[in-house]
């Protein structure tokens, strides 16, 4: 079933492919899509192109979308669920005789992107690994457990979100006290893989592509001592870890009083304010974990504009910053990090 609706067979040097595929997931578009991916197929395209260059390059272009108030959760979600079922649909028409040695794919504990890693695995498996995809979320005695069980060569672990990263560190242990090195990969390691290096991973890759190539030219790694793989966090990350629950009740508690326009709230509005929080409070964590202000500062910075995007005024999270800041005052280095620079004001 050809179902691209200009002249001729669907290409992906065709600049319109991207926007037209993009709008059949927007549109819920489940058969069109999988049509679009397996009609590329019948044109010879090769597997790894359809993966990287239109499903995973048009799942960046549905972040911005969302971030920019364009498309909703709903949506994006659709949207997402459609790629995953294209990127099966690849998966499924694409058999491979295992080759090399057998890797295992997973999401570390609390991380929900999925389909980053699973067009790793799929990249991985199309290049002659046994590939055993673990998928979202994975905690970490259940992933020492299947090690144990099946005894691969590697792990290749994602971590998209940078507040994941202590469990990140935890896994990367893990992993490898019992042997099996690790390759780390995914946005929440860095664009350039340095907490990847500072958690203790053997390897780091910016994509799937770079994966491949790294896994077939130099695997295993030379032995490291995981010796420096001693937890990271001090007395103010514990504390803030702790007391997560405290300081996010007495925030909100005290939000409308500083800020009266949340005294209009309604149920929906306090829902997604305390999430808001939550997350305030979980990067700051991360970025305390490993050292690196920047952790939540880009945190910051992201979330003013997905605010602003949906009428929310940025003294809002300041607001909200300021009340965690006060709950905080013995914890230098947090206070510091919570002391962002207002919107409009010098650095
Ligand atoms: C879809 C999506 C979701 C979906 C995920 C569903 C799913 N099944 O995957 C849902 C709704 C669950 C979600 C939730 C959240 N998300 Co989200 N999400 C996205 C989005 C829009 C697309 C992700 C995607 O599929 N990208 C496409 C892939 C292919 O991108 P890629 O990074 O290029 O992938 C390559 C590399 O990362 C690498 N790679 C990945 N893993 C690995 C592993 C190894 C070993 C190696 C070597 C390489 C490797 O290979 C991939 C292929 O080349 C991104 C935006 C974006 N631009 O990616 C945000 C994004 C990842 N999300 C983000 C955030 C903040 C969140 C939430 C906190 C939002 C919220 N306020 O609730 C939650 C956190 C949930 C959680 N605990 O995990 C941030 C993360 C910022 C950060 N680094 O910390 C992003 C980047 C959005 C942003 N800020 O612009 N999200």
């Amino acid at each position: 079933m050809t179902v691209f609706t200009t002249a001729g067979p669907p290409s992906l040097d065709d600049p319109g492919l991207a926007g037209h595929y993009l709008r059949l997931i927007g549109d819920g578009d489940e058969y069109g899509a999988v049509g679009i991916v397996t009609d590329l197929l019948d044109q010879g395209t090769r597997p790894q192109r359809i993966m990287l260059e239109l499903i995973a390059a048009t799942q960046a272009r549905v972040g911005e979308l969302w971030a920019a108030n364009e498309w909703s959760i709903a949506r994006e979600h659709a949207a997402t669920a459609i790629s995953e079922r294209a990127l099966a649909a690849v998966a499924a028409r694409t058999a491979t005789r295992p080759t090399r040695g057998r890797i295992t794919v997973a999401c570390v504990d609390g991380e929900w992107h999925a389909l980053p890693v699973r067009i790793l695995a799929e990249m991985l498996r199309l290049d002659g690994w046994r590939t055993d995809y673990l998928g979202a979320n994975v905690p970490g005695p259940h992933l020492v457990t299947h090690l144990h069980q099946t005894g691969p060569d590697a792990v290749a672990l994602s971590c998209m979100i940078t507040t994941r990263l202590p469990r990140a560190h935890a896994a990367i242990t893990a992993c490898r006290s019992v042997g099996i090195p690790v390759i780390a990969g995914g946005r929440g390691f860095g664009a350039d893989g340095r907490y990847a290096h500072r958690l203790g991973a053997d390897a780091w890759a910016a994509t799937a592509a770079d994966a491949v190539t790294r896994l077939a030219r130099d695997w295993p790694p030379p032995f490291s001592d995981p010796g420096d793989a001693t937890f990271l966090g001090d007395d103010e990350y514990t504390h803030v870890v702790r007391h997560r629950a405290d300081l996010l009740r007495t925030a909100l508690s005290r939000l409308s009083g500083a800020y009266p326009g949340a005294a209009a709230y309604d149920q929906r509005r306090r829902d997604a304010t305390a999430e808001d929080m939550g997350h305030i409070i979980d990067f700051l964590a991360a970025a305390l974990y490993v050292g690196d202000p920047s952790v939540f500062t880009d945190f910051i910075t992201w979330t003013r504009d997905v605010l602003t995007a949906r009428g929310v005024p940025p003294i809002a999270l300041e607001t909200g910053l300021g009340l965690i800041r006060d709950q905080l005052r013995d914890y230098p280095r947090a206070a510091a990090m919570l002391a962002v620079p207002r919107v409009g004001s010098a650095t």
